[in-house]
């Protein structure tokens, strides 16, 4: 599991080479911008529930099948691992952000999570849209001004949308 500072160090090192001038003022900019960064994590953590449960209702009111007797999401069992997957793909996007890299969310989360889907024959097409709903929702609240000081989070926004693209296009 690499973060955005790990990471430049193990390039670095793959090529026997000092940190970049480039790679410094870029780790730099990161660190000025950090409070961001942590202010996205916490709002989405702190809804995180109503992220999942919202996305998870526009989900099965799209795909009303996923519900109905058979369906993937029939019975509580399902309805549960349902939701439960949902959380857990959405708490590793938080870690993602939170560490300003992919890793953790590809290592301990994404790889295989395809395979599992196909194995469980459970629809990766629809978990995808689940997931895309939740990046609405997601940037709807990182991105709100109310409450902070007002400032430019459009690159944090487009990096933390990356890693719900990254989820949904590993299961679809
Ligand atoms: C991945 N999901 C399920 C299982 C696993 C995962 C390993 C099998 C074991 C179990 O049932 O608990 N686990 C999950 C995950 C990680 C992990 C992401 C990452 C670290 O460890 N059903 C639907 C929707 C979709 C869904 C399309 C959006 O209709 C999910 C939610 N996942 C779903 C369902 C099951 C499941 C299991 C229904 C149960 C399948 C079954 O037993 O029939």
């Amino acid at each position: 599991m690499l973060d955005a500072f790990t990471k430049v160090v193990a390039q670095a090192d793959t090529r026997g080479e000092y940190v970049s001038d480039t790679q410094i003022d870029a780790l730099k900019n990161m660190v000025a911008e950090g409070t961001k960064r942590m202010d996205v994590v916490n709002r989405i953590t702190s809804n995180s529930s109503a992220i999942v449960a919202n996305a998870a209702r526009g989900l099965f009111a799209e795909q009303p099948q996923l519900i109905a007797p058979g369906g993937n999401a029939y019975t509580n069992r399902r309805m549960a691992a349902c939701l439960r997957d949902m959380e857990i793909i959405l708490r590793y996007v938080t870690y993602a952000v939170f560490a300003g890299d992919a890793s953790v969310l590809d290592d301990r989360c994404l790889n295989g999570l395809r395979e599992t889907y196909v194995a469980l024959g459970v629809p990766g097409s629809s978990v995808a849209t689940g997931v895309s709903k939740m990046k609405e929702a997601a940037i709807a609240i990182a991105n709100n001004p109310d409450g902070v000081t007002r400032g430019d989070c459009n690159s944090l926004m487009s990096e933390l949308g990356s890693y719900f693209d990254r989820a949904a296009s590993a299961v679809a």
